[in-house]
């Protein structure tokens, strides 16, 4: 027994592994770290008067210093940036920093960003986009099990796209960081089951109105990506009609649809506004 338990202890005092992911949620002032082998990452949470707050964040590999960044102008604790100390990019010998930091306002967003070794050796922060919504989901995990951590979230630009926010339907994405730069990785093959669980759970198609046609949007968007044969053919056949929602323009080139004057407004089909919006969204050419 007591040589199981110390089996145990010493399985637990094994070195970690550069894929271990390590949380950091910080709810108070104070100070916060962690490490995985020699990359260590520590925040200084305090009081910067006015009632606000500031994040002092240092990276140092080996004991020097090779990042430092402090997050100012904070009006609350939930505003201290989330970290996550995770592989998510093997072209470098260290794990990455994530980071999410709420900016505050009512839908959005969590401002993401990913703290990494780049090739010349530099650390750098890289953006990866702003989420609507809870941080935790947007925490990047090995979804694939190869010890390198992906971020598995919704394309926020589907939301108000074909519907108003709440009733907006949006495709899940899978990115990641490679070479130092965030890559959207969602059609590789590794991802599909992602793609074919995210169908699953988009649930049923809403009877009618702009919901309806933004959720076959979020689906025509994984069709794509999953490379069907005729990824619009639902879209195209099941579509309500009626909904202006996104679908309408300015014939005054430069004139917002909404200075435009009411006889220059013109409409464009639902098929031909989303085959645009895919597009322009880089889904296809
Ligand atoms: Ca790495
Ligand atoms: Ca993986």
């Amino acid at each position: 027994m007591k040589a199981h338990l110390a089996s145990l202890m010493a399985a637990a005092l094994l070195p970690v592994v550069a894929s271990a992911q390590i949380l950091v949620e910080p709810d108070a002032v104070g100070s916060y770290g962690m490490s995985i082998d020699g990359t260590a990452v520590s925040m200084l949470v305090r009081e910067a008067g006015d009632n606000m707050f500031e994040a002092e964040l240092s990276v140092s590999l080996d004991g020097q210093t090779v990042f430092q960044r402090t997050y100012d102008e904070m009006f609350s604790l939930f505003q201290a940036p989330i970290l996550k100390l995770v592989e998510m990019d093997t072209a470098n010998d260290a794990p990455e920093l994530f980071v999410s930091r709420y900016s505050g306002g009512a839908h959005c967003c969590n401002l993401v960003s990913i703290i990494a070794k780049l090739d010349d050796g530099r650390w750098s922060e890289i953006d990866a986009g702003a989420y609507d919504g809870d941080p935790a989901a947007n925490y990047p995990q090995d979804a694939t099990g190869d010890g390198v951590a992906e971020i598995i979230t919704l394309d926020n630009s589907f939301l108000y796209t074909f519907a108003s926010y709440a009733g907006s339907f949006a495709p899940t994405i899978v990115l990641t960081l490679r070479d130092g730069a965030v890559a959207d990785v969602t059609g590789e093959p590794d991802y599909e089951y992602v793609l074919r669980s995210a169908l699953r759970n988009l649930g049923a198609m809403p009877e009618s109105g702009a919901s309806r046609n933004s959720w076959l949007a979020a689906h025509a968007a994984m069709q794509v990506r999953l490379g069907a044969e005729d990824p619009f053919s639902l879209a195209d056949k099941d579509h309500d009609p009626e909904p202006d929602w996104g679908l309408t323009f300015c014939k005054d080139e430069g004139t917002e649809t909404y200075e435009c004057p009411e006889d220059r407004i013109g409409r464009i089909a639902f098929p031909v506004a989303l085959r645009q919006f895919l597009s322009e969204r880089g889904y296809m050419e």
